[in-house]
């Protein structure tokens, strides 16, 4: 069979298996890709999740010896939920980003790429493939622009035209060869929006971001979070869509056709108070498949602390002064205390006193002082 003949077999197989898109490039290196993830690296803006090693990044064949194809694909997801719970005083929910919403997509795109390479060698018997979602060496992003997936935006996502960049990306290496398509035209033209959206300024030019001022990154992390960024957080319990739904790319673009990516509301958006009190096991029972859970729960109730005082809820007080009086991590503790100082008031006060008597950690005692300062003169 020759190689237009092999393309065009591929591609049926992935509509009758439900990729949304897919489009074919060279295993050439990533010449372009190089320099930009140097840069990152220097001026201190990647974020530590991705493979370090910038030559297995940017060298197909390191991955897969003699790689002579890339295969990209896309599935969307939804962009709305219906349905969705309110929050209410005294039941304030927090919110986890769409990418996270339904199953955790690493295992849907393997599946169907796993589909794919096996029909590929059914077609030639002896094709070797390396299949990749995520977590492998290749920038899905790189490869889905050069695949002609679609263009990629000042927001660095990659636009579809079908989808807008509500999309999941994943890929195959492959030793066989196929003839390329041809990378997608930008369409982001002079619209700067989503740069003047982002909240931290993270998007420090056109295509560029620093990652460590991430909303997205932030909720990942399970340090204490900078003050500077506490405020900007919201609700987020995970991930961050600003810079996509502002995107005038994203406008009607919904689609919940995958049923494993459809969002359950109650898990999506979370009542917040219950979360403070879960334990490991609750935890994994109740988000253990979504993607958004893969940092654990101290992320998450960390945030959702945040999130409480976001929303200066009175009704919290009594969860967290339990937290600062009695959670073993001192993360949980300091940011219950910046919390109560944020919301303030006298039974407050008492608590954030009768803590700093007790209290032998300097971290959590800095914040004990700073949420001080914050009731008191409040
Ligand atoms: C590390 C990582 C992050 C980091 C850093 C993100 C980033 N922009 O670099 C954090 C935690 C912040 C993050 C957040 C998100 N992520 Co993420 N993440 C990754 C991961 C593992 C590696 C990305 C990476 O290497 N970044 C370093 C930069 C330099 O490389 P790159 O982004 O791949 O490079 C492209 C562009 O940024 C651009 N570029 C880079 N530098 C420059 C400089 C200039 C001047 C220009 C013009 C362009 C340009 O060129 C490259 C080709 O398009 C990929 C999976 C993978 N293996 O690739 C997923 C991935 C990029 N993430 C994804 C998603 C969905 C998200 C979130 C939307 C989740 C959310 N809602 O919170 C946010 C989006 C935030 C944002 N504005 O990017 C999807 C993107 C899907 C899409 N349609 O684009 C990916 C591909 C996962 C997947 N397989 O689906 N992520
Ligand atoms: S994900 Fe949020 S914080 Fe990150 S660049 Fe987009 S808008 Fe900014
Ligand atoms: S908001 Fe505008 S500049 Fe940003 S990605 Fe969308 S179209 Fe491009």
């Amino acid at each position: 069979m020759n190689s237009a003949d092999l393309k065009q077999k591929l591609i049926s197989k992935a509509k009758e298996i439900g990729i949304d898109k897919i489009g074919f490039t060279t295993a050439d290196p990533f010449i372009a890709l190089r320099e930009r993830l140097k840069e990152s690296q220097e001026k201190g803006y990647a974020s530590g999740f991705e493979e370090p090693d910038i030559e297995k990044r940017v060298r197909p064949e390191l991955s897969l010896p003699e790689a002579k194809s890339i295969i990209a694909i896309a599935l969307a997801y939804p962009s709305k939920l219906k349905n969705p719970p309110r929050s209410e005083a005294g039941a304030y929910r927090g919110i986890f980003c769409r990418a996270s919403w339904g199953e955790d997509y690493h295992h849907v795109l393997r599946e169907k790429l796993t589909l794919l390479s096996t029909y590929l060698q059914e077609l030639v018997p002896d094709a070797r493939t390396q299949v990749m979602v995520d977590t492998g060496a290749l920038s899905d992003r790189a490869v889905a622009e050069r695949a002609g997936i679609g263009w990629s935006g000042k927001n660095t996502s990659i636009i579809t035209k079908e989808f807008g960049s509500w999309v999941y990306l994943g890929e195959m290496i492959t030793d066989v060869y196929f003839p390329p398509d041809t990378p997608a035209t930008d369409e982001c033209g002079d619209c700067t929006i989503c740069i003047d959206a982002c909240p931290t300024g993270a998007i420090v030019q056109a295509g560029q971001l620093n990652a460590q001022a991430c909303i997205a990154y932030l909720t990942q992390t399970k340090d204490f979070l900078g003050e500077e960024y506490r405020s900007k957080l919201g609700n987020r319990l995970y991930g961050c869509d600003t810079c996509q739904t502002v995107c005038p790319k994203n406008r009607k673009r919904h689609f919940d056709h995958h049923t494993a990516f459809q969002p359950d509301p109650e898990m999506v958006k979370p009542l917040l108070k219950p979360l403070l009190q879960m334990s490991n096991r609750e935890f994994k029972e109740r988000f253990g498949r979504m993607s958004g859970a893969w940092r654990g729960k101290k992320p998450i109730q960390r945030n959702a602390i945040i999130a409480l005082a976001h929303f200066k809820d009175q009704t919290a007080i009594p969860d967290l002064v339990r937290l600062l009086a009695e959670d073993p991590r001192p993360v949980i503790r300091g940011t219950a205390a910046w919390a109560l100082g944020k919301i303030g008031g006298k039974e407050v006060l008492e608590a954030l006193q009768k803590a700093q008597e007790k209290e032998v950690n300097q971290e959590v005692l800095h914040e004990i002082g700073k949420a001080l300062d914050m009731a008191q003169n409040a």
